[in-house]
């Protein structure tokens, strides 16, 4: 069952289609490139966005969610600070019938008829792809690669499965090992402050396997200061592949990023649109990724709006 019907055309809004969308924050270079594409997709598709900037906390979301549902919008979406306490406001959201669109993040709730489609990234396979790198790099080494990982928020999906996937492909190597992490809480300070307590904590740090390009950016300060060399002592890899991150990797501060894009604003008008004027929609849409070096960064950064 991966596709999920339509509203009747009846129940179609008369005038423009009103979207409630809660966003998570504005942690993040990603996020703020995340609320742009969102901002204008709708008004290019002339969808009356009625935004919410939860600011990071979670029932502040909640909250914003059943702002949504008291003001009748016709659709409602949001893309989850963390996955918990979902359940009670999204009965809410079902019983006045109004659709839900999960973006970029998941919920961790088992029903998931609570939810009409969910649109993001595979973030395990982000971390597949990150410690494969590492894997790469120091392939012919003698090993064990001390690795240490600076994590999102608590509680978030991509923290959870970026964590996994890295993991996962990381045994597999036998030849990285996770030695120690700490959280960055998406951000460019937490990525500093992160990395110190790393550093003072472990003697031999051969890689950063950063969350995001902000907590790496953040990482990068915090090594400069003890005098290292980050990018290749220690070689860090990042998710997102913001303008800032491909220019520290084309600058040698960052060794690889893969790739979790932002813009997916017009995916979620497409499903907004679909579901009321007859259409079917998918239960998951996933998002675009790509993996960058130094040469590919700099093809990219022309290009690169974010
Ligand atoms: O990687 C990070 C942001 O959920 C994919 O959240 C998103 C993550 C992104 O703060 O920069």
């Amino acid at each position: 069952k991966d596709e999920v019907e339509g509203f009747d055309l009846d129940n179609a809004p008369r005038g423009p289609i009103v979207l409630g969308f809660s966003q998570a924050g504005a942690e993040s270079g990603w996020r703020v490139a995340n609320t742009e594409s969102i901002k204008k997709s709708a008004e290019r598709n002339r969808i009356t966005l009625n935004f919410k900037n939860a600011d990071g906390k979670p029932e502040q979301q909640i909250a914003d969610v059943h702002a949504f549902i008291d003001a009748k919008v016709n659709v409602i979406s949001f893309a989850p600070v963390v996955e918990s306490g979902w359940g009670e406001v999204l009965r809410r959201a079902r019983d006045a019938r109004i659709p839900v669109v999960l973006t970029d993040r998941l919920i961790d709730e088992k029903d998931t008829s609570l939810w009409t489609s969910s649109i993001g990234a595979e973030f395990a396979s982000e971390g597949n792809l990150a410690a494969l790198y590492l894997a790469n790099a120091f392939s012919g080494t003698a090993g064990p690669v001390n690795v240490v990982e600076i994590l999102g928020t608590t509680g978030s999906t991509p923290t959870k499965q970026r964590a996994e996937g890295f993991a996962a492909t990381a045994s597999k190597t036998s030849l990285l090992k996770v030695i120690d992490e700490e959280t960055g809480n998406w951000s460019r300070d937490g990525g500093e402050d992160a990395m110190r307590k790393l550093l003072k904590r472990n003697k031999k740090i051969d890689a950063v396997f950063a969350q995001n390009d902000d907590m790496g950016l953040g990482a990068v300060t915090a090594l400069e200061a003890a005098n290292r060399k980050p990018g290749s002592d220690p070689k860090i890899v990042t998710v997102d592949a913001t303008r800032d991150g491909l220019e520290a990797l084309l600058a040698g501060k960052l060794s690889y990023v893969v790739e979790c894009s932002p813009e997916i604003g017009e995916q979620l008008m497409t499903v907004v649109v679909d579901l009321f004027h007859g259409g079917r929609v998918k239960k998951r849409i996933e998002s675009e990724k790509a993996v960058f070096d130094a040469e590919s960064a700099a093809e990219a950064l022309p290009d690169r709006k974010y």
